[in-house]
């Protein structure tokens, strides 16, 4: 399906068990929060290099290992844009994660995870990130960030 209002973002989230690597969002849309790394995609760019891009621009580390764990749809209502947020994990980089004018980083314990300093939506795909399953999910939020519908399927594949 051809969507003109469809813009894609990606997410990456370094999964060291039992620990993950966020982000405090420091600028621009989502600040205030913490998540993972990641943005919009710069022409000619596929979805994964501009995961890697974004992570090394944010935390100023290289991402070795890339894996596509979930593709989320959001709307805003009463908005007709769908922001598909791609999300990966990654378990290998180069370098020392470092803050930088956009992001915070920080490891966090998989019990620790700060979910009320996060969008509310990782509540409910966190779980299966934790797990290595592959998702599918959809949020409609009003115009405080809060979720008014949702839907999220397992898959096999993604
Ligand atoms: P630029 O143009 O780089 O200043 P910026 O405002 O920093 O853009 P953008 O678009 O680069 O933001 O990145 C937004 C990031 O937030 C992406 O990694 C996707 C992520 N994101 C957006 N909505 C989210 C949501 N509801 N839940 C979530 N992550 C979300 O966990």
């Amino acid at each position: 399906m051809i969507m003109k209002n469809k813009k894609i973002l990606t997410l990456c989230v370094i999964h060291q068990h039992p620990k993950i690597l966020l982000g405090m969002k420091k600028r621009g849309f989502g600040a205030g929060r913490w998540n993972g790394f990641g943005g919009k995609l710069e022409k000619g760019e596929s979805i994964e290099q501009a995961a890697k891009r974004e992570t090394k621009e944010e935390i100023g580390i290289e991402i070795k290992n890339l894996n596509k764990v979930g593709i989320i749809d959001f709307q805003v209502k009463d908005d007709p844009e769908i922001l598909q947020v791609h999300i990966f994990r990654s378990e290998e980089f180069l370098g020392e994660p470092t803050e930088t004018e956009e992001m915070k980083p920080q490891w966090f314990h998989i019990d620790e995870i700060p979910f009320k300093e996060m969008w509310q939506d990782d509540l409910y795909w966190m779980p299966l990130f934790l797990k290595k399953k592959k998702f599918k999910a959809w949020f409609l939020f009003d115009k405080d960030d809060n979720i008014l519908e949702k839907e999220i399927k397992q898959v096999n594949e993604i």
